[in-house]
């Protein structure tokens, strides 16, 4: 059970990366990268909401302005840190850098404290059941066909990435004020109170027309029909066998996880996240929500 993916994933420091996209000196050189005062990370654990971030983080830049997002794709407006860095040294500053990368693998300066990071987090079932979607339709990855095995292999680190619980673990346990926590749940239910959140954060003022104009164009629906942002003109995916915007829903996790599985995984989530204090708004809406994570 949970045999590692060893065709498609090497290992990096401890952490799975996959064979088609990174390498090892791309990885080595994330250390020494420079960061900018004005740069701003998208940090995520795949499947977490890093797409609608980078969209949504490009039409706050663009004081709402589409056609950042209609004409630019997200690879170019937001380049990924550890697989296109020498496109991120070329970006145009205030840069926006998305990256899959623990807390401990981040360039030295952004762990010193410079620049600033978004942090986006799921319920990890959720980003579970995405990302076993995700190996369906991507070239790179090995396709799953059975859920259960897919459960221990997320547990078991066995994926790209390595672990849900250490990856959060990590950056919540070095978090500074430069860093911002943002869930999909609460950019699902609330989002104009995320937008405050983040324009705050960023110290970005924009009109209430501006603000619409974010929300809309970074709404799902919106998302899913636009080329420079849907991932359908990448090679990489498959797109006979599933979509990459695909359901972008709060709680699709309880159409996949059976009641053993799920009890399973709550087991293994307190046991991995003990002492960290933090209380997730993960589902549809027990109660108000709160802007980001709650610490208790
Ligand atoms: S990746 O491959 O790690 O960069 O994937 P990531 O972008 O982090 O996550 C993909 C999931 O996010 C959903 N998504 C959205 N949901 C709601 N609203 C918007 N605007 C949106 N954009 C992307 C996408 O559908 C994936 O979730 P699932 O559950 O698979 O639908």
């Amino acid at each position: 059970m949970g045999d590692p993916q060893t065709d498609c994933l090497f290992y990096f420091r401890g952490i799975p990366f996959m064979h088609q996209i990174y390498n090892m000196e791309g990885l080595e050189r994330v250390e020494d990268f420079e960061v900018m005062d004005d740069d701003v990370f998208i940090t995520t654990y795949p499947k977490s909401g890093t797409t609608w971030m980078q969209v949504f983080l490009s039409l706050v830049y663009a004081e709402g302005d589409e056609s950042q997002v209609k004409d630019i794709h997200n690879f170019d407006r937001a380049p990924w840190l550890e697989a296109m860095m020498d496109d991120v040294v070329k970006t145009k500053r205030p840069r926006l850098i998305s990256s899959h990368l623990p807390f401990n693998l981040q360039p030295r300066m952004l762990r010193e404290g410079k620049g600033k990071v978004i942090h986006v987090l799921r319920n990890p079932k959720d980003t579970l059941v995405s990302f076993y979607h995700f190996h369906n339709i991507t070239k790179f990855l090995e396709s799953q066909s059975d859920f259960q095995t897919f459960v221990e292999q997320f547990i078991d680190a066995k994926v790209f990435i390595g672990s849900w619980f250490d990856h959060v673990r990590g950056w919540f346990e070095n978090t500074h004020p430069n860093v911002l926590h943002v869930t999909y749940e609460d950019m699902t239910i609330d989002l104009d109170a995320v937008t405050k959140k983040v324009c705050e954060f960023l110290g970005k003022t924009l009109t209430k027309q501006q603000l619409e104009s974010v929300k809309h164009h970074s709404s799902f629906n919106i998302m899913r029909d636009n080329p420079k942002t849907n991932f359908s003109q990448v090679e990489m995916f498959d797109f006979e066998k599933g979509t990459f915007m695909r359901k972008g829903k709060v709680g699709d996790w309880k159409d996949y996880f059976t009641v053993a599985q799920s009890e399973r995984f709550d087991d293994v989530y307190r046991e991995r996240m003990v002492g960290l204090g933090l209380d997730f708004i993960w589902d549809l809406p027990a109660r108000k929500p709160t802007c980001s994570v709650e610490l208790v």
